[in-house]
């Protein structure tokens, strides 16, 4: 598959510079936005390139593995680690930070089952499926919920909310319309993207518990995105322009989100650049699968840039 090299890397330089928005970033809730450090990209940046078909093999380890996690937490696991280069997990800092990055994992988590189950109100051959799909979301939930207690940290669910609600209005706009198309390209593209790029930059810099529960859950997020990506590429040809459309009035918000994030994620030794970067490889991947071509992808991303 050929990489649109030209593209990509001013995009994603664009977003981490904020460069096509006027103003500046967007500043986290209630937050001191000097902990945001705005660097360029390196190009060619080196990306985990995301693989979208996981083995039911792989799912049926994934999930062992994440019940099991569930099952023993121990707050043993996660102290005392940043000797190693990691974070000090009991620090006052990284506990704050967590409170809301955790949040957001659950408020997402929490929203994505919601989705699955209206999605299934729109398709309703499908509402099976679907409903095995939230049913994963809501386990992704209780294993997040699980790494909070862990570290003895109380999830912030109003920041959260916060966080979710011009995309949660978007969906429910285009739920509210009987617009497939668009309630799937917000949560089982753009939302499943963003988890697993997310999700895909924690997991080396995670607490033991964490890591284990995460290397679970993303593996599930690759079925949803894989889910996704089927319907549209089935549905393309009646499916393409709103797509578009969804796409111009959606990509936006992630970025928002994207960087508003990107303060509490540094505390975690997440970066901005990588959070980016691998969003938007996941997110051309998708679009590639779903049957777009580089130049079509670069089109959208470069109308969302002006959004
Ligand atoms: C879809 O299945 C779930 C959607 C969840 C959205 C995740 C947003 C991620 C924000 C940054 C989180 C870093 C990972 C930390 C994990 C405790
Ligand atoms: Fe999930
Ligand atoms: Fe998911």
């Amino acid at each position: 598959m050929a990489w649109p090299w030209m593209a990509w890397p001013w995009i994603a330089g664009a977003w981490i510079a904020g460069a096509w928005i006027p103003g500046p970033p967007t500043p986290r809730l209630g937050d001191d936005p000097a902990g945001t450090e705005i660097r360029p990209l390196a190009s060619p940046f080196s990306l985990g390139m995301v693989t979208v078909n996981p083995t039911p093999f792989l799912d049926l380890v994934a999930m062992t593995t994440l019940e099991t996690a569930v099952a023993s937490p121990s707050g043993a696991e996660a102290v005392g680690s940043h000797s190693l280069g990691l974070p000090d997990f009991s620090s006052a800092s990284y506990k704050d930070a967590y409170s809301r990055i955790n949040a957001i994992v659950i408020e997402g988590e929490q929203e994505a089952h919601d989705n699955y189950v209206s999605i299934g109100t729109l398709i309703p051959e499908q509402a099976e499926e679907l409903s095995r799909l939230a049913r994963m979301e809501l386990k992704h939930m209780r294993g997040f919920t699980a790494c909070a207690n862990n570290l003895g940290v109380t999830a912030d669910m109003p920041f959260a909310k916060e966080f979710f609600s011009p995309l949660h209005q978007n969906f429910q706009t285009a739920l509210a319309e009987g617009k497939v198309v668009t309630c799937l390209l917000i949560q089982a593209i753009l939302i499943e993207a963003f988890a697993i790029s997310a999700y895909h930059i924690y997991i080396p810099v995670a607490d033991p518990f964490a890591r284990k529960i995460t290397e679970g859950v993303v593996k599930d997020e690759y079925t949803h995105l894989n889910y996704g990506q089927e319907w549209l590429k089935a549905n393309l040809a009646t499916a393409r322009e709103e797509l578009e459309q969804a796409n111009r009035q959606n990509l936006p918000l992630v970025r928002k989100m994207l960087q508003q994030v990107a303060a509490d994620a540094s505390v975690l030794q997440m970066e901005q650049e990588d959070l980016m970067a691998d969003f938007l490889s996941s997110y051309q991947e998708a679009l590639v699968e779903v049957g777009f071509t580089n130049r079509e992808i670069a089109k959208m991303a470069a109308a969302a840039l002006v959004g």
